[in-house]
């Protein structure tokens, strides 16, 4: 009989699973576990702190709707994973953290006096979906298969399984079979019931002005073609929650772009039916309620989400449908093209057309700021320039506060997921690590990624990650040398009318908002990385040019005007998303 480690059990596990990249810090807590993904040809992407890990892991799993696997030691290396793992379960990404423990002698509960160790499970249990320790070896398999599939079941999230340095890296005589996915969790998508389906495409089909909401478990199910022919069926204009911007390519006319914030609020009060599809209409989505989206009772909702916890929540339904986002769309889609008339498509239409037309003179408004070329320069260039040089498809993240406002608004999202953020979390500084992800999951091609000069403070460190990774991350640095979002909040809350005269308060009248500089293009210098400082937005292409041409990661660092930067678009709509709203 041969000797194995309960970590060579988890890494032929994962190997079966089919996953190909691993990221995390090495310990010899876990030797036994990262040596055998070694051995199998997995590979271990190192990056410099475990949060990041953590958002590689997500942003993996997002971009290539794989499973996301990061790893770390226990203890100091779990400690450090915790942030990541509380956004990475705030988006829904499909995360998978194995982590070690003490050994059982002396952990769960700590014995007194242990080192590096705290209540992982206790702690992991109440952020992610699943978190379990496993006792001992005979158990390793059977609570891998366990934690597999909670992965795959439900809304994805963050599962975690804390296994003993003892049993991660103790050799043990036993043969332990390796399961066949197929044989611990289901593979297949799960079809909608046919009579939900004929009712959806009732109420949807008979409406005088439908609409769909589509989140995120678009996204996860890759349901693209079949929601733009429900859409295009029905001749429904399509909302998203900000993760999900451009699930609907927003080239498409049906396409009505989170941005523009008050036309989403008059399309949900026209609209008199709903078809809300992965998505829980939280706090981004205005909750669903008045006086932001239509009366209840005057909005017949058709609600469908892999997870049935999900139906509902925030906005009563009429008809609640658990089932994949692809198979129901596809459904659906079948049904309505079979039907013939029925509904009055010319109404619908004309309406379409009068909100392209709000839209088009909006978006003319919002480029009129292109023409301020001053020095240094606007932030709206930034965005508009990488989406002019980057390759069409080219993900793109944005990070940091007002920084990632401007890019929103000057950004078009033209293929469907490659627009990524921390949406329903806010974490600054998660970017770039998302980035780093990203460029794993998408080899050889660039990743753009625009960071506030205060986010990318948290984690600098990981562009040296980029450089060992020969990851092709284009960093472009928002560098207004404050926490530019939080400074224009304070002013407005100090001296609102001083603000709105002058436009910007004195050095001394806001509480702790101004940043020192740092020479963001010489810090990735100094890690290997192309480096290069811009502030006229007439040498903005020819940087993003030559980032591109290095082939390499590369930082630049872009000066803008601190007081324009301040006056982001759209800021008096997100005051009011976090306020309840007054409606029932
Ligand atoms: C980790 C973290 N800490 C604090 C905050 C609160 N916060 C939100 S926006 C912001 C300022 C962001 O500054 P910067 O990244 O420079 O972007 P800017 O607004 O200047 O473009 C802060 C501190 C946060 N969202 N995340
Ligand atoms: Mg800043």
């Amino acid at each position: 009989m041969s000797e194995t480690s309960g970590g060579e059990v988890l890494a032929r596990m994962l190997k079966a699973e089919g996953v190909e990249k691993v990221f995390g810090i090495i310990d010899g807590t876990y030797f036994g576990f990262y040596s055998s993904l070694h051995d199998l040809g997995i590979e271990i992407v190192t990056p410099r702190h475990e949060t990041s890990a953590a958002h590689m892991a997500g942003a993996y799993a997002r971009t290539t709707g794989r499973l996301g696997v990061c790893m770390a030691s226990n203890g100091p290396g779990v400690a450090n994973l915790l942030p990541g793992l509380v956004v990475e379960q705030a988006e829904g990404n499909r995360v998978l953290a194995i982590t070690s423990c003490r050994r059982p002698q002396i952990m769960y509960p700590d014995r007194g006096g242990s080192y590096q160790c705290f209540d992982q499970v206790g702690v992991i249990g109440r952020i992610g979906k699943w978190s379990h320790a496993v006792p001992s070896f005979d158990r390793v398999a059977e609570m891998g298969r366990m934690a597999l599939r909670e992965c795959f079941e439900g809304r994805p999230g963050v599962v975690h399984l804390d296994v003993p340095e003892n049993l991660m890296n103790g050799k043990v005589k036993a043969e332990v079979a390796i399961w066949a996915p197929h044989q611990y969790r289901r593979l297949a998508a799960l079809p909608p019931p046919a009579e939900q389906v004929e009712q959806a495409a009732r109420i949807l089909g008979t409406a005088r002005a439908p609409m769909i909401h589509a989140g995120s478990g678009v996204v996860h199910a890759a349901a693209y073609d079949e929601l733009r022919r429900v859409a295009e069926a029905l001749h429904a204009p399509v909302t998203t929650s900000w993760a999900a911007r451009g699930v609907l390519a927003e080239t498409h006319e049906l396409a009505l772009p989170m941005i523009h914030v008050k036309l989403n609020h008059e399309l949900r009060n026209d609209s008199d039916a709903a078809l809300i599809v992965g998505s829980r209409v939280g706090e981004t989505d205005w909750w669903g309620r008045p006086p932001y989206w239509r009366k209840p009772a005057e909005q017949a909702t058709v609600q469908v989400d892999i997870d049935g916890h999900i139906l509902g929540a925030n906005k009563p339904l009429q008809l609640g449908i658990i089932a994949d986002a692809k198979l129901f769309l596809a459904a659906l889609a079948d049904r309505l093209e079979a039907r013939k008339g029925g509904a009055d498509l010319d109404e619908r239409r004309k309406r379409v057309s009068r909100t392209r037309e709000a839209l088009r003179a909006e978006r003319a408004r919002l480029d009129e700021k292109l023409q301020d070329r001053s020095v240094p320069m606007l932030p709206a260039h930034i965005a508009h320039t990488c989406q002019q040089v980057f390759p069409e498809g080219t993900v793109l993240v944005a990070d940091g506060g007002n920084a990632t406002i401007w890019t929103m608004f000057f950004h078009q999202v033209r293929v469907p997921n490659t627009l990524l953020s921390t949406f329903k979390f806010g974490m600054l500084g998660a970017g770039i690590a998302q980035a780093l992800g990203a460029a794993v999951a998408h080899p050889g091609q660039p990743v753009c990624c625009i960071i506030g000069d205060g986010a990318l403070g948290f984690h600098p460190q990981e562009i040296e990650t980029a450089v060992r990774n020969r990851l092709r991350v284009i960093v472009l640095v928002v560098c207004d040398k404050q926490w530019g979002m939080v400074k224009m909040n304070q002013q407005f809350t100090l001296k609102p009318l001083k603000t709105m005269i002058f436009k910007s308060l004195g050095p001394d009248e806001t509480i702790k908002t101004d940043l020192g500089e740092i020479e963001f293009d010489k810090l990735a210098q100094a890690m290997g990385a192309h480096g290069e400082r811009v502030a006229d937005p007439a040498q903005l292409r020819p940087a993003i040019e030559r980032a591109l041409a290095c082939g390499g990661p590369a930082v630049i660092h872009v000066d803008v005007d601190p007081v324009k930067h301040m006056w982001a678009p759209g800021l008096m709509h997100f005051k009011d998303m976090h306020l309840e709203p007054k409606g029932k």
